[in-house]
């Protein structure tokens, strides 16, 4: 069986994976072990390592925000069928974030599976689809190296996001033939016909529908709302729509009739060829973003034009009482130069935008699926990426508590993240939703009795109460000076 092999193989299956995940930069993994996952980390090596989560969706997530913050894979660990049933939520957030990540799960020996094992993961590699971009349980073990190498590949290519391998604990072990990196460019230059077309118009109308744009910048004219008629009537006027990567089209809510005002024509780049096939409506060229806009400022020089009209700034907010506004205008203040800021706050996102103008290229995350508990552990996953900045969640009492474990691994990283929790007692989004539908009351939405700060502390976090305007200075100070420990700002707004 054997003959053809020339040399005497010394490596194991998890040598080979190791070695790999050197060669890739990803000596950082996020896990939540279980007995079917542990051979994997026989001989943990020196320079690797592990940051534990408390529960998998916090995994999961925390890989999310170091992905997208290191602009390179996050390997994640999960216990086999319950373990990344956990995830799932974060696995589709992830996936909406286009955030590459390698999970890999246990699975039973192989020699045990037609028993139904305890921890068997029946169609393992099904269990996460359709929110990975590939799933696997290779066919032998000699074929983990091989799989892990197309899952980083996969999870790399634009779109990014997360792809998905099944592993039986006794794979580890046996012996392999090395896997060679591989360098694979990714880049999809956009058809240069369809490209020139869009360049002729693109000057014209300077207007995109892009949150990532410096909120300063005197083109920029604010938010779209994730509504058909609203976008409709924000964009009404202009004949020629050009979209360069936004999710322009990503609806909340019902609507009906046109997408885009009558008589406009919309142009859009993107780097997802299943967004270029579901949008109703425009002509797109699927591209690279860099090398599309790189390939539009190549072409004919734009026709001049006058700058739209500049937006107004919000007025400064009193500290009489003590709102998310005012709250989110002193963060805005008091923040450290260079901070970047995590939002998971639903009903602050209009005054966040009013109040705390994001400029920074690499200065906001949030998460890109509406799946609440994303904010915390992904501010934790920026944090270990960016050691030097300090990071800021901005984190609604409901949404805080998805995945309040992540303070614990924070704390024992010795993280200086701020989680400010802006404690309204309830869901206010879903209260907001509920008269949009027209109810009466809206169960389920009231929040007493949650203490932030005895959670953080049952957690090695310093917990900071604030119950009103003249303590949040302070408070935010302290929090902002810590660079060593995290500290959680509970603010009670009215
Ligand atoms: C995982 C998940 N469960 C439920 C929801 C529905 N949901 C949307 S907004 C919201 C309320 C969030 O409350 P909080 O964080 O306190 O923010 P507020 O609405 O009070 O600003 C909920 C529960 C969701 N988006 N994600
Ligand atoms: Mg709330």
């Amino acid at each position: 069986m054997s003959g053809h092999r020339s040399s005497k193989i010394e490596k194991t299956v998890r040598d080979r994976v190791f070695d790999l995940f050197r060669a890739f930069g990803t000596t950082t993994i996020f896990g939540n072990p279980g007995s079917t996952e542990l051979p994997m980390f026989r001989d943990f090596p020196d320079d690797f390592r592990y940051v534990l989560a408390l529960q998998e969706m916090v995994a999961v997530s925390m890989a999310d925000g170091y992905a997208q913050a290191t602009r390179n894979a996050g390997v994640v660990n999960l216990h086999s069928a319950t373990g990344l049933g956990h995830s799932l939520g974060a696995v589709f957030t992830a996936y909406k974030n286009q955030a590459p990540l390698v999970i890999i799960a246990g699975q039973q020996a192989r020699s045990i599976l037609p028993y139904e094992p305890f921890l068997y993961a029946e169609r393992a590699s099904e269990f996460p689809r359709p929110y990975v971009k590939w799933s696997v349980e290779p066919a032998r073990a000699e074929d983990v190296p091989t799989a892990i190498a197309r899952a980083y590949y996969t999870a790399m290519q634009p779109p990014r996001g997360p792809t998905f391998v099944s592993v039986p604990v006794d794979d580890w072990d046996r012996l392999c033939e090395p896997v060679e990196p591989r360098r694979i460019g990714a880049t999809v230059r956009g058809d240069p016909e369809l490209l020139a077309e869009i360049a002729e118009a693109v000057w014209a109308a300077p207007n995109s529908g892009r949150n990532s744009f410096p909120e300063d910048h005197p083109l920029f004219r604010g938010f779209l709302a994730a509504d058909r008629e609203k976008i409709v009537a924000s964009l009404a006027g202009h004949d020629l729509i050009v979209v360069l990567g936004a999710p322009v089209f990503t609806y909340h809510v019902e609507g009906f009739g046109r997408h885009i005002p009558e008589g406009a024509r919309l142009l859009q780049l993107i780097d997802d060829p299943s967004v270029a096939a579901w949008a109703p409506v425009g002509t797109a060229a699927v591209t690279n973003l860099k090398s599309g806009i790189r390939d539009l400022l190549g072409g004919p020089e734009p026709r001049p034009r006058s700058a739209p009209e500049r937006r107004m700034p919000s007025p400064r907010v009193s500290g009489l009482g003590l709102t998310d506004a005012y709250l989110l205008q002193q963060v805005a203040l008091l923040r450290p130069a260079g901070s970047v800021i995590v939002e998971e706050a639903p009903s602050s996102r209009g005054a966040m935008h009013d109040y705390l103008p994001i400029v920074d290229r690499d200065g906001f995350y949030t998460c890109a699926s509406g799946g609440l508990g994303h904010g915390l552990p992904a501010a934790i996953g920026i944090a270990l990426a960016r050691p030097r900045d300090k990071v800021i969640a901005l984190l609604g009492d409901g949404s805080g508590m998805y995945a309040i474990q992540g303070l614990w691994t924070a704390a024992q990283f010795g993280l200086g993240v701020t989680f400010v929790i802006i404690k309204n007692r309830r869901y206010e989004a879903l209260v907001n939703f509920g008269r949009y539908f027209g109810l009466q009351r809206t169960v389920g939405t009231e929040l007493p009795d949650i203490d932030f700060c005895a959670l953080a502390q049952g957690q090695g976090v310093e917990g900071i109460s604030v119950d009103g305007a003249d303590a949040l200075d302070e408070a935010l100070r302290t929090a902002f000076a810590n660079q060593t420990a995290p500290t959680l700002v509970e603010v009670a707004v009215d």
